[in-house]
């Protein structure tokens, strides 16, 4: 197999740096997220609070006592998924090869991409920065745990690579913990036996990595000598993604349904496009008021992503539809996903579109 090229991005400080971006006062200070209850814990705290000692689960009290000058802030939810959100837009505008690992963390293949990594990382890198003000540390190598691990070498705002030349001799000196697939149980052990470095981990046989991992062993052994073929999975768990809503009062009023059925669509839209999916088939499911509940379907000649397109797929299951008696409930759903590449620009057309958008901006300015 070809070497691949793997990349793996993970957001700076992420909580903490959105409270600083959406409070510009809060830069270059020690500002803390989490819970404010007695029990609280710490979510995560900016770069400047982690000169204190402070860090992700330890309780809030504790860090109050560390940097009683600290910021202590609740954690906003529901604004880091949408910063998050526009992190992933901007990935999957790069390759449709991405897998989310969490709100701030993805792998990108970007094997199939004729250009150089470091300058496809440095246009993911300045494109996030542009659109949310915020940095995030990029690591790339030919399989995912040493991506993961050249993401960790220098953040924040680091960019490193791990060539195979470098393997194993850079994972030496790293803790065991850092090799993906040991968990704190095992570490326990290893250390109990004077074992704490992915070094002293090398000098044992693969029959003692069995004994110790169980069936993992193997895996390990191979995987801190710089092997690790785990896919980067884009594959969705989603098999389909719908709206319904139940009316107040039964309707038979096909303008009205179309009105609910367009809002659907719109909202559909959205979501295939934040995750980068088309759908080929369109299903209306209709429970009428003697409950009975009808699903039509229509299948796709070509995979759709578009508002107009599901909503006219969608009118075209109702028009169809006889309606004889007052509607109850009305839904609407995709499935049949592929994660085909939507309207990907090339990274020289988005970079040209890039500028020429700065280009505008500075000339409505003058
Ligand atoms: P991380 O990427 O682990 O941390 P981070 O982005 O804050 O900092 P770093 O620069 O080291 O990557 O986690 C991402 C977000 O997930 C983090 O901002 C807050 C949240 N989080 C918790 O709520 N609890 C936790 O224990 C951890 C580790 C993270
Ligand atoms: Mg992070």
């Amino acid at each position: 197999m070809d070497k691949r090229v793997i990349v793996h991005v993970d957001m700076d400080a992420f909580f903490a740096s959105v409270e600083q971006m959406d409070n510009p006062k809060l830069k270059g200070k020690p500002v803390i997220v989490g819970g404010s209850g007695p029990r609280g814990v710490v979510s995560t705290c900016s770069y400047e609070a982690r000169k204190y000692g402070i860090h992700s689960a330890m309780p809030m009290y504790i860090a109050r006592q560390l940097c009683p000058e600290g910021i202590f802030l609740p954690v906003r939810y529901e604004r880091y998924v949408e910063v998050s959100k526009i992190v992933f837009q901007i990935l999957h505008s790069i390759t449709y090869r991405v897998e989310a690992v969490s709100i701030d963390e993805a792998y990108l293949d970007i094997s199939d991409i004729d250009d150089d990594p470091v300058h496809i990382v440095n246009i993911i890198k300045k494109r996030v920065k542009e659109s949310t003000g915020l940095t995030l540390s990029a690591g790339i190598s030919y399989n995912k745990f040493l991506a993961k691990t050249a993401s960790e070498w220098n953040k924040p705002n680091g960019l490193m690579v791990i060539t195979e030349d470098m393997v194993p001799e850079i994972l030496k000196p790293l803790p065991i913990s850092k090799v993906y697939g040991i968990g704190s149980k095992s570490i326990e052990r290893l250390n109990q036996i004077g074992i704490y470095t992915i070094e002293q981990l090398l000098r044992l046989t693969e029959e003692e990595m069995i004994y110790f991992f169980g069936k993992y062993g193997i895996e390990i052994y191979n995987r801190i000598r710089g092997h690790d073929d785990r896919p980067v999975c884009t594959q969705r768990e989603t098999k389909s993604i719908g709206r319904e809503t139940t009316f107040d009062s039964d309707t038979m009023d096909k303008t009205f349904l179309k009105k609910v059925l367009s809002e659907f669509a719109e909202e559909l839209a959205n979501s295939l496009m934040e995750e980068s999916l088309y759908a080929k088939t369109v299903t209306v499911k209709i429970k009428n008021q003697d409950f009975k509940t009808h699903t039509k379907s229509k299948t796709l000649k070509r995979y759709i992503n578009s508002y107009k397109e599901i909503k006219e797929a969608a009118f075209e299951i109702l028009d169809d539809y006889n309606i004889e008696q007052g509607i109850r409930l009305i839904g609407l759903s995709l499935s049949n996903f592929t994660d085909v590449r939507y309207e990907q620009l090339s990274i020289f057309e988005w970079e040209k579109q890039l500028k020429s958008q700065k280009e505008e901006t500075n000339g409505t300015k003058e």
